[in-house]
């Protein structure tokens, strides 16, 4: 479920690289498009293969993928993929649809269950909801008798099985008694929700990406992707109805996956939200010409290195400091094109679990989470400087609601910390986290980029 082109460059490009390694061809990926039937619609006619560039120093020749063998629309089609997911041949469900997928209130783990599309598909609707869709699935797999099966969620959020498991609980739960007393027995006996890390930078698809593949490639490929060379995948080794050798295709089983998501989450993406936001703050229009910059650089090693990594426990066997400087030079890949709007996208999702996790964990240890509050702080700005429409938020509506018209970095501090959606409250009325941000909203109005150079010298 979902067929962005993350999923494409990620689960697709690993499941057929088992298949190459093992010669074990009998898996094959149903690609269901969430909010749009675009990606299905360039499949389609295209027997479900696409192409992936990859972009970078190390970057593999072009490559046709063949794993997608279906692709179908679950915005137009959801009876369709309430039956795909009941099919005895089913035996995993991935889920590649963005934080803002999941219709969860970030401050309890728990499904939104004054979302109107869950009340619609808990009413009984084709279900339009990614949870509401595996769950009626379950439901209807539990009912033809279709045996146990994997939901596998492969977005950027701490322990992640755990939290499809709740929602799909929550959803199951929500149901009249008589369907969620069944269902949810079932449910315990015959699916499992193993947590993962993915990762792998794979920017929007552009026009030029189309052309320059078809260039080399010799055909027009619509559903193309671009992507960088490295990709990681690690997961929890429990499947309900068995799974391909991705360890054959360089995927990696542990137990400690929380531990790795947390590495990734506060890392990586903590230091690409930070870019992303200092640098449109600044006209960068990619992340690699964001992180040319010297003291965008500088502050998001330091942000990584004196605030996220003593905040977190590493996995055994990763080299904090390493990977730190791994990150950055992904980050500088010229050929990617990843933008600092797409990844500056979502904030209101993203914040949290990358920032203000090691804002408090900083705080907590007795110490000033001064870099990560610049990173808040940068992201208060673009909340507070941009019109709605260019916000690409799916609460742009409700952060621009919550901000006064009168715009100073007291107001708009006051403001986006008691946005409950995002800031818990005992963060919010946190004093030295709220000085900070203030010097660092100040700064950035005032001076803009120079002035954390300034800073930065001085400091
Ligand atoms: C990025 C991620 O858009 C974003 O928020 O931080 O998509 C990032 O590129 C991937 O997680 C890398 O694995």
């Amino acid at each position: 479920m979902g067929l962005g082109a993350f999923a494409r460059a990620h689960t697709a490009v690993f499941t057929e690289d088992a298949m190459l390694s093992t010669g074990d061809y009998g898996w094959g990926i149903i690609g269901v498009t969430q909010r749009s039937d675009a990606v299905a619609r360039q499949l389609v006619p295209q027997d479900g293969l696409f192409t992936v560039a990859e972009r970078g120093e190390g970057a593999a020749p072009l490559r046709v993928v063949s794993s997608i063998v279906e692709a179908i629309s679950g915005r137009d089609t959801p009876e369709q993929v309430v039956e795909r997911i009941a099919a005895p041949a089913t035996k995993i469900v991935t889920l590649t649809i963005t934080e803002k997928g999941y219709r969860f209130d970030p401050q309890t783990r728990t499904l939104d269950l004054a979302d109107e599309d869950i009340q619609a598909d808990l009413a009984g609707r084709p279900p339009l909801t990614a949870i509401g869709q595996v769950v009626r699935g379950l439901q209807q797999r539990a009912t033809a008798g279709a045996g146990p099966v994997t939901v596998l969620s492969c977005d950027n959020l701490p322990a992640n099985g755990e939290l499809a498991a709740t929602l799909a609980t929550g959803f199951a739960a929500a149901l009249p008694p008589a369907e969620s007393g069944p269902l949810l027995a079932w449910m315990r006996d015959n699916v499992t929700f193993p947590s993962t890390m993915v990762d792998r930078m794979v920017p929007a698809t552009t026009d030029g990406d189309l052309a320059a593949v078809e260039r080399e490639l010799g055909v027009r490929d619509e559903a193309a992707v671009v992507a960088e060379p490295f990709k990681q995948w690690v997961m929890e080794d429990d499947f309900a109805a068995g799974r391909p050798r991705w360890e054959d295709a360089g995927a990696l089983f542990s137990d400690d996956v929380a531990a790795w998501e947390s590495a990734k989450l506060r890392l990586l993406n903590a230091s690409h939200s930070m870019l992303a936001y200092l640098g449109l703050l600044a006209g960068r229009e990619t992340i690699s010409d964001a992180v040319a910059v010297e003291p965008f650089r500088s502050v998001c090693r330091r942000m990584m290195l004196e605030e996220a990594l003593p905040s977190i426990t590493l996995p055994a066997g990763l080299d904090g400091e390493q990977y730190c400087d791994e990150v950055l030079r992904r980050f500088a890949n010229p050929s990617l094109g990843h933008t600092t709007a797409k990844v500056g996208s979502d904030g209101s999702q993203k914040i949290g679990l990358r920032l203000l996790t090691t804002v408090r964990g900083t705080l907590d240890a007795g110490r000033a989470p001064t870099w990560s509050a610049l990173a808040v702080a940068a992201w208060m700005h673009h909340v507070a400087n941009n019109p709605e429409q260019d916000l690409n938020d799916p609460l742009a509506q409700e952060l621009q609601a919550a901000l006064p018209a009168d715009r100073t970095a007291g107001t708009v501090v006051t403001a986006l910390l008691g946005f409950r959606p995002v800031v818990e409250p005992a963060l919010a009325g946190n004093k030295d986290f709220r000085d900070l941000l203030l010097h660092w909203y100040r700064i950035i109005e005032t001076n803009g980029p120079d002035g954390l150079g300034n800073e930065l010298n001085h400091g």
